[in-house]
């Protein structure tokens, strides 16, 4: 019986194969009758996310077909039920995660044509339409139903909230006056937002599957890095205008993902990590004439003394040691110190000679992105969660020296503290344990307590005013929350209704690059 099993497997596959391609047309047909229009003939996206399965990866299959049959609250997308069987919807929502069957592509003339403009630069008044203090506003991205709440930062009343594209990811970033906020999607959308006028002023599309964008600390200009294309996309940041793409290569064609760019204002450049090959780039903008700014600790130059021969927005290469995934920069930015690919173990390179200068016993995949830094007992230290271990880090940034591990009830994504503030907070974001928070204190390097602010509910991602005193925390839950609470006490103090608030960003703590905070 076997045998003829055996014998008849090619038979059958040949029988089965047209049965299979036929169902997969009928699928494609589907998708073309009753998705194309809003999420693009070739799945790239519309008015609907892209729907390939790099852009797919936040959503479970089992939830696709659930947002097929009965919709996404507060979404346009209808449901589905009342003119799909579930059969067909099943098919639909698998047929969505298959590889296109030609590579999409993504280049300047799509980029060209997805900007749109629609309050040019200068076109709206220069005043904030509202009495709160600018620059400790607070943006909650609320990623239940796509919506972004402003939020006075001392009476903590909610201004404003509006619609955003599907799928923020990562921190929004402002311009150092604090009055324009640029945001980023996975689908690769970038959102010029008028925080004084409350408006979307500006909006393109930098690529498909999008990592995340960075704002010159001049407030000029607007690197997005992309996992597809392959690449690298400056903006002039008044209008959105596209002024290069970066093609994402090494010396011999080689190319990759970019693991993400960020802002280096003391070298008056952006910073790019590569995922797939062993370098970093470093691309400056140009040398503004003013000299220095105030920014938090750092007291930034904003002309940095930087090699002269170095040339506006052409890239230096850096050779590193291995692929950089997640990583961090010393508050100078000379080092980056990375994870290792895989999560075991992490390196800490010089970013002008491109040589290693220390290895870090790192393992249990750190999370190196969300590091924070602070003074103590005379020496800077830099602490991280783990995402595959219940730990925290803690390490000295002279000798590069873990000099504690402190067990936590969980795996932790985000850290957070303040210079003004004696505690860092970590969330427990994966396991049984979600639902709560520790303290440490910075001095005794002790977690000194465990708030759970509501038992079963995600706990995550904190965020401080402009002075410290006081702190957001998320609900991370559809029906979720920001807690506000008192920095020194630890009280809670209200709750304001989300739909799953995400991150929280302060105008003041990010345009000023405070200490304990992601920049
Ligand atoms: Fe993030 C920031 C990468 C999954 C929520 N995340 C970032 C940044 C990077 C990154 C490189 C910094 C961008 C910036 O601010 O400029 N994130 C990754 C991943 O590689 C990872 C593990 C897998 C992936 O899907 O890409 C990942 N991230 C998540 C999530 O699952 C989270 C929890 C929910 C979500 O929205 O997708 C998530 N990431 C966030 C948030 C920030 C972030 C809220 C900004 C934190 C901040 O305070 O600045």
């Amino acid at each position: 019986m076997k045998r003829l099993c055996h014998a008849l497997a090619p038979l059958m596959l040949m029988a089965a194969t047209p049965a299979l391609a036929a169902d997969a047309d009928a699928t494609a047909g589907l998708y073309q009758t009753h998705c194309a229009s809003c999420h693009g003939e070739a799945r790239l996206g519309g008015v609907g996310p892209a729907l390939l399965p790099g852009n797919l990866s936040r959503l479970k299959p089992a939830a696709a077909v659930e947002v097929i049959t009965h919709s996404r609250a507060a979404s346009q997308m209808p449901a589905f039920d009342d003119v799909l069987d579930a059969e067909q919807i099943k098919s639909l929502a698998e047929w969505i995660y298959r590889p296109p069957d030609t590579e999409p592509r993504f280049g300047e003339a799509e980029i060209l044509a997805s900007h749109t403009v629609m309050h040019p630069d200068g076109s709206l008044p220069d005043k904030p339409r509202f009495d709160a203090d600018p620059l400790n506003l607070f943006i909650v991205v609320e990623t239940g139903d796509h919506h972004a709440s402003v939020l006075d930062g001392d009476t903590f009343e909610r201004i404003h909230r509006f619609e955003t594209r599907y799928a923020l990811h990562g921190g929004p970033k402002y311009t150092p006056d604090g009055r324009y906020v640029f945001f980023g999607s996975r689908d690769g959308w970038i959102t010029k937002f008028d925080l004084y006028n409350l408006e979307v002023v500006a909006e393109v599309r930098a690529g498909i599957n999008m990592r995340n964008i960075a704002v010159s600390a001049d407030g000029r200009y607007v690197m997005a890095a992309n996992y597809l294309p392959h690449s690298l996309v400056l903006f002039d940041a008044h209008n959105l205008d596209m002024m290069k793409t970066y093609p994402v290569k090494n010396a011999a064609g080689e190319s990759s993902r970019v693991s993400a760019v960020y802002a280096a204002p003391p070298r008056g450049s952006f910073i790019a990590a590569l995922k797939d090959i062993k370098e970093v780039w470093e691309i400056p903008w140009p040398l503004p004439t003013e000299s220095v700014v105030s920014t938090g600790h750092m007291q930034t130059p904003l002309a940095p003394s930087r090699d002269p021969a170095l040339e506006s927005f052409k890239v230096r290469r850096i050779g590193v040691p291995d692929y950089l995934d997640d990583f961090f920069f010393d508050p100078g930015y000379e080092h980056v110190i990375g994870a290792s690919r895989g999560g075991q173990g992490g390196m800490v390179v010089n970013l002008d000679s491109g040589e290693k200068v220390a290895d870090l016993p790192l393992e249990g995949m750190p999370h190196l992105g969300s590091g924070i830094t602070w003074e103590h007992e005379g020496r800077r230290v830099m602490a991280l969660p783990h995402l595959g271990r219940a730990e925290v880090s803690i390490i000295d940034m002279q000798s590069w020296e873990l000099i504690k591990t402190l067990e936590t009830d969980g795996p932790g994504f985000f850290m957070r503290s303040h210079a003004n503030s004696p505690y860092a907070w970590v969330d427990v974001f994966f396991g049984p344990h979600r639902d709560r928070v520790h303290v440490i204190d910075k001095q005794s390097l002790e977690i000194v307590k465990t708030l759970t602010p509501e038992p079963g509910k995600t706990a995550a991602h904190v965020e401080f005013d402009r002075d410290g005193k006081k702190l957001l925390l998320s609900l991370w839950e559809d029906d979720g929350a920001v807690i506000v609470y008192d920095g020194d006490t630890l009280e809670e103090l209200e709750r304001i209704p989300m739909s799953k608030p995400s991150g929280k960003y302060n105008v003041w703590n990010k345009t000023r690059y405070e200490e304990g905070t992601s920049h």
